[in-house]
């Protein structure tokens, strides 16, 4: 036991490991930090209680009287969602960050950002936290050390993630860890006064990818500051897994029963804000299936000796959007987020102590503090009463509909990959992919609406391949490459089969054309009668889509069958667009990384477009 006491704090703890490096490192860091005194985290109850009661007594956090051991807040109104346009990949050559990136030299980042750390922890305590991506029993688990001033991250992150004392002795002496710092970067003069909310107007997410460390300035919101999520388990994993042969990915991961009893599992890519929390939680329309949640967020595939690719989730809860969850839409979170044990950021609070969004009922109560922390009454207010990305965090193992295999080291065996987007045209609600390669190349140039889920103008139509824009440790071309390399090495037969789907397609006056939510199986459904070759389908020039009698459309009104049918049609005058729009993306990757087999795809639908 090593003690570490910066300063004249109350709080600070003793050292529980006596790990060299980590020492090392969290001493250099209180140096250049100069907080008030520094406490390791056990991952406790009594911890969770002692920091809930701080942000509490601070005025951060409201506790709810409608739902046991929870919180409400709100953040400052400029630290709302992920700032894309301040991440940074800072590798050694400006080349590995590739045209998708912001790049800083990983000395020249390091040089600036150590002036905005310099005493930017003064006054506040500064909390380590052990924690592991994926189950601690895994063959090689994956640990981080995030240090940061950020109560509210600190507990966040124990629901976020396995982390505190278990995981303290697994690191041992000398076990590899991710370094992830991070400060709000609002110290604190003797004696003044803290904000509910502390952050910085200036804002640095940067991670470098050689050195497996992430530094993380001015944000204490979501992604931007639980640094187990985007910034670990996505863009430093994806460089991991390009180094040691597997795939870091923007997927919810999801078990399917049939009537039968047949079980499959499958994964599937959609960007941010677009349904992966809701498909993970999926509450079947049709009568005698059953669907099980095993991650919302991120997957970490992996081949089985098997030749099957197996999916593990790194994360241990959800930090999901609020707005649109209802108990229509999605019974399983709201079941879940009723236990308690949760964190609501930026929604509205009501006035018995319980939280509202919209979407959450169907009319909003008649009064209400909306996420600015204002007086909020329905028909008077100009916006929302709930932010677009305010969020629940909330632990999985809490949801009634997760699978008991949702912990398992070895991961679920997939037998399907979706890949999805919000796209208002064009893209047919499935289609699947001729092949592994083909199914690449959808998933590279996979497109969608941008969200609030990013600061920045929401509903621009993007390029966001495999839905991990945002999230890409290296090169894009390289990702691609990578992804053929490893489909092109494996068994066919036992490869996952990649489908596209868009549960956003509109017609002419705006409104969704398929319903979604637990309509979603019907989808789900066919893609799994394909796997086991009964369904029928049209080849069309994008791929194989359902002809309209292999879509399980029981209970539908003829009306509603007919907007399915339309959801599901190729139009090829749309698809002229689409190929301009794909050319372009193309093109600025490079030709000289873009893989061929790549180029030889769009080649080839530019040909069957031209000639079916
Ligand atoms: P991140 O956590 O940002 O990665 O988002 P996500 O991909 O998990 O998206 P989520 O499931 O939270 O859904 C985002 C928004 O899309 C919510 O407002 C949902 O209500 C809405 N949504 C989800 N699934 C569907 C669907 O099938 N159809 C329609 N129309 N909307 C959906
Ligand atoms: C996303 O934006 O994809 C999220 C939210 O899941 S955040 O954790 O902020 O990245
Ligand atoms: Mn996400």
């Amino acid at each position: 036991m090593v003690e570490t006491d910066h300063g004249p704090g109350a709080e600070a703890t003793p050292a529980p490991t006596g790990h060299t490096r980590i020492l090392d490192w969290v001493a250099e860091i209180a140096d250049v930090t100069t907080p008030e005194d520094v406490v390791w985290c056990d991952g406790s109850r009594t911890e969770w209680d002692r920091l809930t009661a701080r942000l509490v007594d601070k005025g951060t956090f409201v506790a709810l009287a409608a739902k046991p051991n929870s919180f409400w807040c709100v953040s400052d109104p400029e630290d709302v969602a992920r700032v894309e346009d301040r991440t940074f990949i800072c590798s050694h050559s400006r080349r590995d960050a590739g045209p998708t990136n912001n790049w800083v030299d990983p000395v020249d980042m390091r040089t600036v950002m150590t002036e905005h750390y310099r005493g930017a922890m003064a006054g506040r305590t500064m909390y380590v936290i052990a924690f592991c991506m994926g189950p601690v029993d895994a063959d090689d688990p994956k640990y981080g050390v995030q240090i940061t001033d950020s109560e509210y991250v600190a507990v966040s992150m124990q629901i976020m993630t396995r982390s505190g004392t278990p995981v303290w002795g697994r690191i041992g002496a000398d076990a590899e860890f991710v370094a992830c710092l991070h400060s709000v970067g609002a110290p604190l003069r003797p004696r003044q006064p803290d904000v509910a909310w502390p952050c910085n107007h200036t804002k640095y997410i940067a991670h470098f990818p050689e050195s497996r460390t992430i530094w993380s300035y001015g944000s204490g919101y979501g992604g931007n500051a639980l640094l187990g999520k985007k910034c670990f388990a996505l863009r430093i994993a994806s460089v991991l897994a390009r180094d040691e042969g597997w795939l870091a990915e923007h997927m919810l991961i999801l078990k399917l029963t049939s009537p039968q009893g047949r079980n499959h599992y499958v994964a599937a890519a959609f960007p941010s804000s677009c349904g992966k929390t809701n498909l993970a939680m999926l509450e079947p329309a049709l009568a005698g299936w059953k669907a099980e949640t095993i991650g919302d967020d991120i997957a970490w595939l992996r081949f089985g000796a098997d030749g099957r690719l197996y999916a593990v989730n790194p994360e241990a809860g959800f930090f999901g959007v609020a707005p649109g969850t209802g108990t229509k839409t999605n019974p399983n979170a709201i079941a879940t987020l009723e236990q308690g044990n949760s964190i609501f950021t930026n929604t509205a609070l009501t006035d018995d102590g319980d939280v509202w969004w919209e979407g959450l009922t169907a009319t909003p109560p008649p009064h209400l503090t909306d996420w600015r922390g204002n007086d909020w009454k329905p028909g008077t207010a100009a916006g929302p009463a709930a932010h677009p990305n305010s969020r629940y965090c909330t632990p999985i193992d809490q949801c009634p509909s997760v699978a008991p295999e949702w912990d398992d080291p070895a991961g679920v065996p997939l037998s399907a990959l979706f890949f999805g987007g919000r796209r208002a045209t064009t893209i047919p609600l499935i289609a699947e992919s001729f092949d592994w390669n083909h199914g690449v190349f959808m998933a590279s140039v996979l497109s969608s609406e941008t969200t609030a889920a990013a600061a920045g103008q929401v509903g621009v139509v993007r390029r966001d391949p495999m839905a991990m824009l945002p999230f890409l440790g290296y090169h894009v071309g390289d990702y691609f490459a990578h992804w053929l390399r490893l489909g092109n090495r494996a068994d066919p037969a036992a490869l996952p089969k990649i489908f596209q789907v868009n549960w956003f397609r509109r017609d002419e006056d705006g409104q969704f054309l398929w319903p979604g939510f637990g309509d979603n199986v019907r989808v789900l459904k066919w893609a799994l009668e394909r796997i086991e070759g009964t369904a029928a389908a049209d080849t069309t020039a994008v791929g194989y889509v359902p002809v309209p009698s292999s879509l399980d459309l029981s209970g539908f009104s003829a009306a509603a069958k007919r907007r399915a049918d339309a959801a599901l049609e190729v139009r090829h005058e749309e698809w002229i667009d689409e190929i301009a729009s794909i050319e372009d993306w193309y093109a600025g990757i490079g030709s000289g990384t873009l893989p061929t087999q790549l180029c030889d795809q769009l080649a080839a639908l530019k040909n069957r477009l031209a000639h079916t």
